[in-house]
């Protein structure tokens, strides 16, 4: 049978099977659901077998745990590493349905706030493309990210229901369960240590399988949910308490309910606390039950198991290894943190302070009495091994999760060569002095499927008629694209495609919000979570700076220009949801200006989230990165708009800077301070006020904000961005201004050269292949976890 015979097969079978469907009768969701069963068969025969290789082979594991794991949608996912499109949508076709309206159908799943979620997504494809033995370990949170809309250019948060949608990559274990406790208190007999949890909670797994490319290996996402032991009271329902009847169900439930819908800043909240170790204690009993069922001897730990610690969120995972070795299995104290630091290793994603967790001892305590117990027993050790006692985990009644996490691990990475070295010399100062080997780099990646092979199909098909398939899965043979970037007729043919892509986005934005521009313009495009280190703030007030110039001049050569904007503020950070509204504040006055028009516009997308990203990348001109130097540890969608080719106008921060030497900086619009000048300036008094007496463009656009040019029924609206800005400006965007002003002039000037642009877009493709997250999972493998391929 052929390919497209027997998936036309499944399919049937399964509306008729799974769905009680025949094709006549079906709606769009049995299609969706048909199909996603039939390329999940697939996916099923590939992921047993590759399990079953795993435990012949006897190899070391690796688990990833993570709050976050930002999947986005699945199916095409499966679909493309499967290389079933033209089946899939040649089968659909037959029957009248049109492939992307069936893969837009499927929820998108949301559970993760940003890049570090992301990042969690894009390492389990590599790790099943790499064929390393791996599994995930997160919560299967019943609400992802909340959904933003726009009501009078605010930002308006409603909740999220991926689950009330069907979809089909689930697989529930109800023989996989744990309990987790929580409170209660320790009893001491002897030398038996034992504790009492008051609270106890079941988890239970939900399995999902991830399926590398061409379908060769798959590994496991397994999500934990929380369920209460004894879901249902029947004594106090036969007393006529319904409500009270529910009530164990409804609290254990709770703690798998919501994913945090903030990334950066401490949630001081003992519900994250209890998710955290409720996601990290399900996982490590998990994890030694394999193990012992294959291996035993509790001494092999490290050489068959390597956990990373995805952020400090499961760096409870430390004092629980310690604490299930020796008060559980009767180990020493010293020999269990030895095993456990051989397994364990972590990374730093943020040297925001802020972001840096820290719990309140009581609070800590309270709920994981024994732990608290084992951070001190772990920190007096550290500081008797070590000469001082710099740098302890405990202190100001606080539990410090950074410190904590380094000391317990082997290995400590940082997610960009910038950001590594940053880190030695600021928040793990002392402790980098003490281990100076533990530190490594491991800059981020993205995975090509996705982010080049699934959301832009016109270019993944015009280079694999150029250099062959073969950088699907070894990305730096994009390099061989260079000599074609010579031909004309060649280059004209990339440039189309960016036309075509761009063409698409303007119909689906004509079509989805109204919103109707010219795909001639220079599509210029932040997309990422609003924070005023990002500084979307700062683009907006170019953005003003630059409408009021056109006004002046409206006659001149200008280069038309769509602003466009995606992401979502956390629903607490004030200033930050003020930016969003001051963005589209500005874009109702601008768009509406007939003077600008042909010039300037700007729009401002709801809902960012991973299915929009893949729609918009493709069709970006122009990448904003354009964060405060020494603040963006990596940033990940950088990399996926070169791999795209959307040059970068962006400062030196992160994985910025590795980009600029990847792709050449005569490819790159650089601007703004380095991260030194950024700490330097920071001391000069009055900077902000200094800068904004330099630039008259810059003073005419805070003083159009402040006058109310923008909110005119209420002048006062933003004065507390332009207060900021113009008193304590701590991200510098005065300071920054005037050079990113100078950038995107000139980005004005390269890109009316269409083929000298469209040279410099295409050696961005051509030299981001050493940005596939396929690298960096090698790196991990070879560095930090001694694992191999089974490939
Ligand atoms: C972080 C950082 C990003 C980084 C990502 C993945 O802010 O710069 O790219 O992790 O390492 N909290 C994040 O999203």
């Amino acid at each position: 049978m052929s390919p497209t015979a027997s998936l036309r097969e499944s399919i049937i079978q399964h509306l008729r099977y799974s769905f009680g469907k025949d094709p006549e009768h079906a709606i769009l969701e049995d299609w969706r659901m048909a199909l996603s069963y039939a390329v999940r068969d697939r996916i099923t025969d590939a992921w047993i077998g590759a399990t079953g290789k795993t435990y012949d082979s006897g190899a070391k594991r690796v688990y990833y745990l993570s709050m976050e794991f930002l999947i986005g949608r699945l199916l095409e996912d499966g679909i493309v590493n499967l290389e079933l499109v033209d089946e899939a949508k040649a089968v659909l076709e037959e029957f009248g349905k049109d492939y992307g309206t069936v893969l837009s159908d499927e929820p998108d799943a949301a559970l993760g706030n940003g890049g570090l979620g992301r990042l969690a997504a894009c390492f389990l494809e590599s790790l099943s493309t790499i064929g390393c033995p791996a599994h995930g370990y997160g919560i299967r949170y019943e609400h992802g990210l909340f959904r933003q809309s726009f009501v009078d250019g605010r930002q308006v948060e409603q909740p999220e229901h991926w689950l009330e949608q069907r979809h089909a990559w689930e697989f529930e274990r109800p023989e996989v369960r744990y309990r987790i406790g929580f409170g209660g208190h320790v009893d001491r007999r002897g030398e038996t240590v034992r504790w009492y949890p008051a609270e106890v909670v079941e988890a239970e797994a939900f399995d999902t399988p991830v399926i590398g490319w061409k379908g060769r290996w798959a590994n496991t996402l397994r999500l934990w949910s929380g369920r209460a032991i004894h879901p249902f009271d029947l004594d106090r329902f036969n007393h006529g308490d319904f409500a009270g009847a529910a009530q164990p169900e409804a609290l254990a439930r709770t703690i798998s309910r919501v994913l945090y819908p903030d990334d950066t800043t401490e949630q001081g909240k003992e519900l994250r606390l209890k998710q955290e170790y409720f996601l990290t204690a399900a996982a490590l009993r998990d994890i030694l039950r394999r193990f012992n069922n294959q291996f035993g001897d509790l001494r092999k730990l490290p050489a068959k198991v390597a956990i990373q610690l995805n952020d400090t969120h499961p760096a409870i995972a430390g004092p629980e290894l310690i604490r299930v070795l020796h008060d559980e299995r009767g180990l020493s104290f010293e020999e269990s943190m030895e095993i456990a630091r051989g397994c364990l290793s972590y990374t730093n994603h943020t040297l925001l302070p802020e972001a840096l967790e820290t719990w309140d001892e009581t609070l800590f305590g309270r709920l994981l009495p024994r732990h608290i117990e084992l951070i001190d027993q772990i920190d007096s050790t550290h500081a008797k091994q070590n000469p001082s006692r710099m740098n302890s985990m405990r202190a100001d009644h606080q539990v410090k999760m950074g410190q904590l996490s380094f000391v317990m691990a082997h290995h400590v990475n940082g997610v960009s060569a910038l950001h590594t070295e940053l880190m030695k010399t600021t928040v793990f100062e002392e402790l980098h002095t003490l281990h100076p080997d533990r530190i490594v780099n491991e800059t981020n990646g993205v995975t090509p499927r996705r982010w080049l092979l699934a959301c832009n199909p016109r270019l993944a098909g015009l280079i694999t008629e150029s250099i062959g398939e073969g950088w699907v899965d070894d990305l730096e043979q994009l390099k061989g694209l260079e000599p074609f970037i010579e031909d004309t007729g060649w280059l004209d043919r990339y440039a189309q495609v960016k036309r075509d892509n761009k063409a698409e986005l303007s119909n689906w934005m004509g079509t989805t919000h109204g919103l109707h521009v010219d795909p001639e313009m220079l599509f210029d495009v932040q997309i990422k979570r609003l924070h005023e280190y990002k500084r979307q703030h700062l683009n907006i007030l170019e953005t003003i700076a630059h409408w009021a110039e056109i006004r002046d001049n409206p006659t001149a050569d200008w280069t038309p220009r769509l602003k466009l904007f995606g992401g979502k503020a956390a629903p607490g950070y004030f200033f930050a949801k003020d930016i969003i509204r001051l963005i589209n504040d500005a874009a109702a006055v601008i768009n509406a200006d007939p003077v600008t028009a042909p010039y300037l516009k700007i729009a401002f997308l709801p809902n960012y989230n991973v299915s929009l990203a893949e729609r918009m990348i493709p069709a970006a001109d122009l990448s904003e990165q354009i964060s405060t130097a020494g603040k963006e540890a990596s940033g990940t969608g950088n990399m996926k708009f070169a791999l795209n080719g959307a040059p970068t106008v962006g400062t030196l921060d992160g994985a910025n800077v590795e980009i600029r030497e990847h792709v050449g900086a005569e490819n790159f619009f650089l601007f703004g301070m380095t991260a030194e000048e950024v700490m330097e300036r920071r001391k000069v008094e009055g900077h902000a006020w200094k800068a904004v007496q330099a630039d008259p463009r810059l003073k005419r656009a805070l003083d159009l904000i402040r006058d109310g040019r923008f909110s005119p029924g209420e002048p006062e609206r933003y004065h507390g961005i332009t207060a900021n800005l113009e008193g304590a400006d701590y991200f510098l965007v005065c300071s920054d201004f005037t050079d990113y002003w100078r950038a995107q002039r000139e980005v004005d000037t390269a890109f009316k050269d269409t083929r000298a642009w469209a040279k410099m877009a295409a050696l961005n493709t051509a030299r981001s292949g050493w940005f596939s997250s396929d690298r960096t999972i090698r790196g991990y493998m070879a560095d930090i976890w001694g694992a191999q391929s089974l490939l």
